[in-house]
């Protein structure tokens, strides 16, 4: 099992994907996603330029080597752009080795530790019944787990609300890297943020009752003492979790938001190795790990992440909008198949467009995910499909307070 081929492929069916394509000399191919948002070319030139010319001749079975010599060998290690590229790489391999042995990857990850994976999608909306709306949308496509995002009174536009209507008609709230040479701006305003969402939470809840699993993301906009404030203002209405309170560089900043309240606590879709949850973990600041496989150097590297966090009864929430491709998708079911500590997955679903370009073998059947059995991760790239799509330009919006300067995400 040598490698013999290494190509990368970038395509944009509705947003860009980065796609590595691994093939041995026995004619195995392997895929791997290294999509970063708004980033997506410094990746490619990393894999092209860095990563591909050392991949030929090497055998495709040792993963752990090939992880290995990927992280340790490059001298910089870590960071987004780096960590993708090796992500992709792994994914590949663990494809291809599942392949080979005629198994799902979960398989050979130890086995399936549960039938399905429990998923939760994201509700929005500007106003309570364009939520409420959302909600019941998100309810009737078989979710049992709901990430409830609103829009502030007196704000123009704030991220990962679907006010947008896409081109087949469809409210479609994917966060997205707007197309355009230059982002979008928005606005923000902390304390009518604060003010305002434990009122919808309140709503929701009584809207939809006790029972229904509601999460909310903060997007790393708080300072710890507002972090504090919003968690214990939001503790009545019982979160499955609130994600990204503070800005993630900062561990300590979760300090005071574990003294003041009880509501769990999730991080990590921008972190890329198990160093950025070292003290989280050890400190129980955390009860869900959001680091996505694609954005953690890939399975090998997140597995352990998680067995580690695991000795803390910590469990995964692996990121899962759509700009994680539909490979790096199904390398987190694979993954959260088979580990004991599974959460919950996060699951936005892809267009159509998308869906045509990767073939997929997952299913999703009354709100829980399989990867499905298909030897190695069950997807693939169809390259005439993706080669209608050329890479667009697209970027994150950002945001400024009312006075003009630049906030946090
Ligand atoms: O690339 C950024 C998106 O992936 C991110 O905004 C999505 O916060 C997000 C989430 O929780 O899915
Ligand atoms: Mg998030």
């Amino acid at each position: 099992m040598i490698i013999a081929k290494a190509d990368v492929v970038v395509t944009s069916p509705g947003r860009n994907f980065v796609t590595l394509r691994l093939e041995t000399e026995d004619g195995l191919v392997g895929w791997g996603d290294a999509t970063v948002n708004g980033r997506e070319l410094a990746v490619v030139s990393y894999l092209r330029d860095h990563v591909v010319p050392l991949l030929a001749g090497r055998d495709a079975g040792r993963i752990e080597d090939t992880w290995q010599f990927l992280y340790r060998g490059a001298y910089w290690r870590r960071g987004p752009i780096t960590m993708a590229a090796i992500a992709a790489v792994d994914m590949a391999l663990w494809d291809i080795k599942g392949k080979a042995a005629g198994m799902p990857v979960y398989q050979l990850l130890g086995g399936a530790s549960r039938n399905g994976l429990l998923a939760y999608g994201h509700a929005s909306g500007r106003d309570l019944p364009e939520i409420f709306d959302s909600v019941r949308e998100h309810l009737s496509q078989g979710y049992r787990a709901i990430r409830v995002q609103a829009a502030v009174p007196g704000l123009r536009s704030i991220y990962g609300i679907a006010a947008n209507t896409a081109e087949d008609g469809v409210r479609y709230d994917h966060e997205p890297a707007q197309r355009g040479a230059l982002p979008a701006e928005e606005d923000w305003d902390t304390r009518s943020y604060l003010r305002h969402l434990p009122t919808v939470f309140e709503a929701v809840r009584a809207e939809f009752g006790p029972g229904l699993p509601l999460l909310h993301d903060a997007h790393h906009r708080l300072t710890p003492i507002q972090a504090a404030k919003l968690a214990k203002s939001l503790e009545p209405y019982d979160l499955f979790w609130l994600e990204d309170v503070t800005p993630a560089e900062n561990p300590e900043a979760l300090r005071p938001v574990r003294q003041h309240s009880v509501t769990p606590l999730a991080i990590g879709e921008v972190f890329n190795t198990v160093w950025d949850y070292q003290q989280l973990v050890r400190e129980q600041l955390i009860d869900y790990v959001r680091g996505a496989v694609t954005h953690m150097g890939g399975i090998t590297p997140l597995k352990k992440t998680l067995e580690y966090a695991a000795q803390y009864q910590i469990k995964s929430g692996m990121h899962g909008p759509t700009d994680i491709s539909p490979v790096g998708m199904a390398a987190a079911m694979h993954l959260g198949l088979s580990i004991h500590n599974f959460g919950i997955q996060e699951y936005m679903k892809h267009d159509a467009r998308t869906d045509a370009v990767f073939r997929q073998s997952f299913t999703w059947e009354n709100g829980y995910l399989h990867p499905g059995d298909e030897p190695g991760l069950g997807v693939s790239l169809e390259l005439d499909e993706a080669g209608k799509y050329p890479y667009q330009q697209a970027y994150l919006p950002y945001n400024r307070l009312a006075d003009g300067t630049v906030h946090d995400w």
